[in-house]
């Protein structure tokens, strides 16, 4: 089956009692039981849920994985794998992550004496030297949030299974209809769901999809031990959205395509930040392990602090606003939103400078985005 049809039909029957062709919304915290250890599968909705279920199944086929699990957010979904994790472990992590994903690492895992190793995610070789006797898990997110850097994932995985440490791949921004980690060597992708998958801002949730049924079952222990998880209702739009995910995708890259081009000739742009562009250093990779280029792009720009912020707060269609992977564009800028939390040093290492900006292109039409733009750059 082809993606565009499992993102409709699988873990999406029609339900057995009514009919009803979409998967309802199981609004319910708990389950009657027949007798004393007799039930249909479900005891307590942290535990499991009808809507949570269909979700998990639909993800893990996207991923072509076999299992998935779900979560109240990106972060839950993370902090839930880390938990793999015990004290005096260690992560070698690519340095260029979510601002959010680098202080749950540096201020929440750190007291448990979990240490991370950043290192430069784009060569692979960086991840092995960054290994040690207590490395236990390769940490990286590819496209990146904010630089759009490339990690090799194949090349990375061959690293991981030589020393025998789990890989897990954040693959967020490129969402399972660009990039299927799994199928590149890695063992564990985390999601954040409340951007492409979800699709319309309307939703916050996480995802986790692996192979590894020993994995899956610690994983799925903690996701009920820890508690985590997603309500129905916020399933159900998650589920809603990846019908759509293969359509929105395209238009996605299609205007991110054009606006990155439109940028890239543009006097007041000094370097523009986007995998589909022949200028960007890793655009070969991008081309081998990513089958689009997606929707986000980063863009500096020929000015200072000020001139930034008069860019950022001049368009009209492009909102202000921190995540991404709606179908509205919105406009953010790193150095003060989304990676205000990371320490100066992190940030100035990766590029991320105060005349950054970061584009979520949206699927409006092409010509009105690029209007809306230039206006803002004139
Ligand atoms: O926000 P949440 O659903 O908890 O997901 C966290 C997360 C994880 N991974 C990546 C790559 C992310 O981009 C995010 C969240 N990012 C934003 C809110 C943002 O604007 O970049």
């Amino acid at each position: 089956m082809e993606f565009e049809t499992k993102a409709i039909h699988v873990g999406q029957e029609p339900e057995s009692s009514t009919g009803s062709t979409i998967v309802p919304i199981y609004q319910t915290s708990t389950y009657t039981q027949e007798a004393l250890g007799k039930h249909k599968g479900y005891e307590y909705s942290r535990t499991g849920n009808p809507t949570r279920a269909a979700l998990e199944t639909a993800l893990a086929a996207l991923e072509n994985g076999k299992y998935g699990l779900c979560f109240a957010s990106g972060l839950a979904a993370t902090t839930t794998v880390l938990c793999l994790l015990k004290a005096g472990d260690e992560i070698v992590a690519g340095d260029d992550l979510y601002g959010g994903t680098i202080r749950l690492f540096d201020r929440v895992f750190s007291n448990f004496n979990i240490k991370v190793n950043y290192v430069d995610g784009r060569n692979p070789k960086n991840f092995e030297s960054g290994i040690t006797a207590n490395t236990k898990l390769i940490w990286l997110e590819t496209p990146t949030n904010p630089m759009l850097r490339l990690c090799d994932i194949k090349a990375i995985s061959q690293i991981s299974k030589a020393k025998n440490l789990l890989l897990c791949v954040d693959n967020t921004f490129a969402s399972p209809y660009f990039q299927k980690p799994l199928d590149l060597g890695a063992d564990i992708v985390v999601h954040s769901t409340t951007k492409y998958l979800g699709g319309h801002s309307d939703v916050v949730g996480g995802a986790v999809i692996l192979n590894n049924k020993e994995t899956y079952e610690k994983v799925k222990f903690y996701q009920n031990a820890i508690g985590g998880t997603p309500g129905p209702f916020d399933s159900w739009l998650v589920l809603r959205g990846i019908k759509t995910l293969a359509v929105r995708m395209k238009k996605h890259e299609e205007n991110a395509m054009k606006i990155a081009e439109f940028l890239e000739k543009h006097s007041k742009v000094k370097k523009v930040h986007y995998p589909g562009l022949k200028s960007h250093p890793q655009h070969e990779l991008a081309k081998k392990q990513m089958s689009g280029f997606g929707g986000m792009i980063s863009i500096e720009i020929n000015g200072d602090k000020e001139a930034t912020k008069k860019i950022i707060e001049s368009t009209k269609l492009f909102s202000l606003a921190e995540s991404l992977g709606g179908v509205e564009s919105l406009i953010n800028h790193p150095f003060t939103m989304t990676h205000v939390g990371v320490p100066a040093e992190h940030k100035a290492r990766l590029g991320i400078v105060e005349n950054l900006i970061r584009l979520s292109v949206g699927i409006e039409d092409t010509n009105d985005l690029i209007e809306d733009l230039k206006q803002a750059l004139a």
